[in-house]
């Protein structure tokens, strides 16, 4: 029996760390989170308690193979590697000679979050010049809104949530999506006397566990913002030196924000007057007060400028200057400045003028009969495009073209993976190396291999390097080892990396960056914004043709009286995105997806508890049962978007629905700007 450190891969914030007993025949026995490691403190989460069980599963792709049925269908028979591999490139080298290296393109994301398997094939379709994916599709919105009026958003760190006495979740889900921050940090506020409010169009499990839940409508968070900055600079509750010392544009907010009355604000909130005075004036007289974002509010048209205006909130109150104050985003730029990406992501413009492709266009793209040239290879590894992305009708017409050829590298047959042409079986964490960053705390792991990878599985790291020798590149970096990688990427000379090498992580499993114990970077204004302030008037966004004053824009639906709801798709508890549908087990009672919807709308339509439903709009259609609820916001449905197409009753799942076009700030998704109608099937 031996004991194996190492970390979980999927993409959410907490990236615990774990502990694995492998027993003498070399078989994982069981797992625990690592007693030691601060922010998993020993417990997982309802997933990770199967992940022995996802590992071993008989339906784990373990052989390549070939398909042999139509497209879709999910017939193939095995194959050798040596084969695979002579079909995937002689293919590539195919479509290179005839079409040029832009005809080939990656299809990936963040089916692991490791430094070493996430970005395993970036540099040889780098080397290939192959067209190039923009893969905004979490977290960079909400990331760069912020970043136009505060720059980095980890003004307080997660752990530091313990010293917040006001907590406001700002269009997040912590207790599930984040659960050791809620169990951890935010706990441990709330025994000191913290409260927490959740802004949120649903009664999510966070809203119904929190003090007071303000039941936004959805996509109108930015008047809300404006809204408090109204009533704080009305009755002068703003840090008059704080907003004189490291602001830039308050006079023009001022005049900005004069219109956003609470009455005006109530109405397009749909939140009580009195409340949203409440709200305002106990924001501003508590301190330290935060505001916690991740992905929630970047779904949409609106998504950047509506984090961009909120981000405003904190200089005008002064809430930077006590730990624990501020706005807590993701510890990604921390994690950027303490790890040498460049070890494993290729140098930004290396090909002057390549093309850029938008995942969350993938359907339009795969479909475009006038794209130049167009798309006939493609490789799907670490994404389930059909279940995760928008638009999932037109991405299937897309997956079925015969001349496109589609190699896909994964764990089990997703419903994106039958429609390969060759699939490969790809390793899971317990049988390969990485490295873990985490956007959620701060702390790194490493992941030792704990048993040999089953069957024939490879890692995407090895995958890669036997491709790069399948095109005879000879770079050594396409070809260096999983350790050698993990070496480099620890060897950035930055000071929150000192003392933390391979070697020591061998030993240890994790370590915790060295961050500054008394965190509060933004206490004396040295913001990252190019005039080093808060920038309540933007010059970035005036020069990009945008509002440079935080705003509240909404785009009517166009097709108001055909699809009158809204559908919000968020995240499900027992899913990591679309990973574990697959797997029923006794955790999810009723496994299958369901609608909830307030029990009027639901009336209007004479649609009972557990009627069959139809949603539909001009992208598609999907049949399920209806879950009614009084707490659900009167126009709004929402269900989540982890389901796979086969879990509903008519084959589809929630992005079916979804729209495909990019968001404000031109790099996201707008998924949650869903339109609906719903009636009784
Ligand atoms: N409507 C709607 N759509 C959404 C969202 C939403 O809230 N609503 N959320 C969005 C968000 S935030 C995200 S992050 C995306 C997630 O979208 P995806 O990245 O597609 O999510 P996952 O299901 O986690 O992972 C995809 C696949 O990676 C495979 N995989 C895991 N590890 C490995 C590995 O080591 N190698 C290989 N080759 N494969 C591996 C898994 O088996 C899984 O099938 O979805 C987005 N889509
Ligand atoms: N259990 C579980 N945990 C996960 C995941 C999972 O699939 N399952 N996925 C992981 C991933 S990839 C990510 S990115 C994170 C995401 O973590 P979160 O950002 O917390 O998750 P989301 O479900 O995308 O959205 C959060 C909330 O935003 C709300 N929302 C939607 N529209 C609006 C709006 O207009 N205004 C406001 N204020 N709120 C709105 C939704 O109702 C939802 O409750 O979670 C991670 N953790
Ligand atoms: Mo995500």
């Amino acid at each position: 029996m031996k004991t194996v450190n190492g970390a979980c891969p999927h993409d959410c914030p907490d990236t615990c760390a774990w502990q694995v007993d492998v027993d003498n025949k070399g078989t994982a026995i069981s797992l625990r989170g690592h007693p030691e490691h601060p922010f998993t403190k020993g417990s997982l989460c309802t997933k990770l308690k199967r992940y022995i069980n996802r590992v071993y599963h008989k339906d784990r792709i373990l052989h390549p193979q070939k398909r042999v049925g139509l497209k879709g269908e999910g017939e193939f028979e095995r194959i050798s590697w040596e084969d695979a591999l002579e079909i995937i490139t002689s293919k590539l080298k195919g479509t290179i000679r005839d079409h040029g290296p832009l005809s080939a393109m990656p299809c990936n994301f963040a089916g692991t979050i490791g430094m070493l398997q996430r970005y395993a094939g970036d540099q040889f379709f780098e080397r290939l010049g192959a067209t190039d994916v923009d893969r905004s599709i979490c977290g960079k919105v909400a990331l760069d809104g912020i970043r136009y009026t505060i720059g980095a958003g980890d003004t307080v760190l997660p752990e530091d949530l313990k010293h917040s006495r006001y907590i406001i979740i700002w269009g997040s889900n912590t207790a599930v999506t984040n659960l050791h921050l809620w169990s951890g940090a935010i706990k441990e506020a709330r025994h000191k006397g913290a409260k927490i409010v959740v802004i949120d169009p649903l009664k999510t499990p966070t809203a119904e566990r929190s003090d007071w839940h303000l039941q936004i409508k959805p996509g109108t968070d930015a008047a809300l913002a404006l809204g408090m900055m109204h009533i704080i600079v009305r009755d002068g509750l703003q840090d008059e030196k704080y907003v004189k010392d490291h602001t830039v544009g308050f006079e023009r907010l001022r005049d900005r924000i004069r219109k956003y009355t609470p009455e005006l604000v109530s109405s397009l909130t749909g939140i009580g007057k009195e409340e949203i005075e409440k709200f305002s004036r106990e924001y501003a007289l508590t301190k330290p007060a935060v505001i916690r974002v991740l992905v929630g509010m970047e779904r949409r048209l609106n998504g950047g400028l509506t984090l961009r205006t909120i981000a405003c909130l904190p200089a005008l109150v002064g809430a930077f200057k006590s730990l624990g104050g501020g706005i807590c985003q993701f510890t990604i730029n921390t994690m950027r400045e303490a790890l040498d990406y460049k070890a494993v992501i290729p140098q930004e413009s290396q090909t002057p003028g390549k093309r850029i492709i938008h995942l969350a266009q993938l359907g339009r793209v795969l479909t475009d009969k006038n794209l130049s040239p167009p798309i006939n290879w493609l490789m799907i590894y670490n994404l389930n495009p059909v279940v995760t992305l928008p638009n999932q009708n037109l991405i299937l017409t897309g997956l079925k073209r015969d001349d496109l050829f589609t190699v896909v590298h994964e764990q089990f047959m997703t419903e994106s993976a039958k429609y390969a042409d060759i699939l490969l079986p790809a390793s899971t964490q317990l049988e390969h190396w990485d490295l873990m960053p985490s956007w959620g705390h701060t702390y790194v792991a490493l992941n030792k291999p704990a048993i040999a990878p089953l069957g024939e599985a490879v890692a995407n790291t090895e995958l890669f390097r036997m491709l790069a020798k399948g095109m005879d590149f000879k770079e050594p970096y396409l070809l260096a080892s999983d350790e050698e990688r993990i070496r480099r990427l620890l060897d950035s000379k930055s000071p929150l990396v000192s003392g933390i090498t391979l070697e020591t992580l061998k030993t240890t499993g994790w370590a915790k960056l060295k961050t500054p114990t008394d965190w509060r970077p933004r206490a004396e204004g040295n913001f990252s914004t190019p005039s080093g302030k808060c920038e309540f008037f933007s010059k970035t966004l005036e020069n990009l043709g945008l509002d440079p004053l935080p705003t509240f824009e909404i785009t009517p639906s166009q097709n108001m009286e055909e699809y009158p709801l809204d559908f919000i798709s968020p995240k499900a508890t027992h899913f990591l995105n679309s990973e574990y549908v697959n797997l029923p087990n006794n955790v999810t009672i009723e496994h299958s997806p369901s609608l909830v919807m307030n029990t009027m709308d639901a009336q209007d339509r004479d649609i009972l508890e557990n009627d069959k439903v139809r949603i539909f709009n001009q992208y598609g259609e999907v049949v399920v049962k209806a879950k009614l609820s009084q707490n659900c916001l009167l126009g709004t449905v929402s269900m989540a978007f982890n389901w796979w197409m086969a879990s509903s009753l008519n084959g589809s799942s929630a992005n079916a629905l979804t729209p495909d076009a990019l968001s404000d700030l031109k790099f996201g998704s707008n998924a949650f700007d869903a339109k609906v109608q719903v009636m009784k099937v």
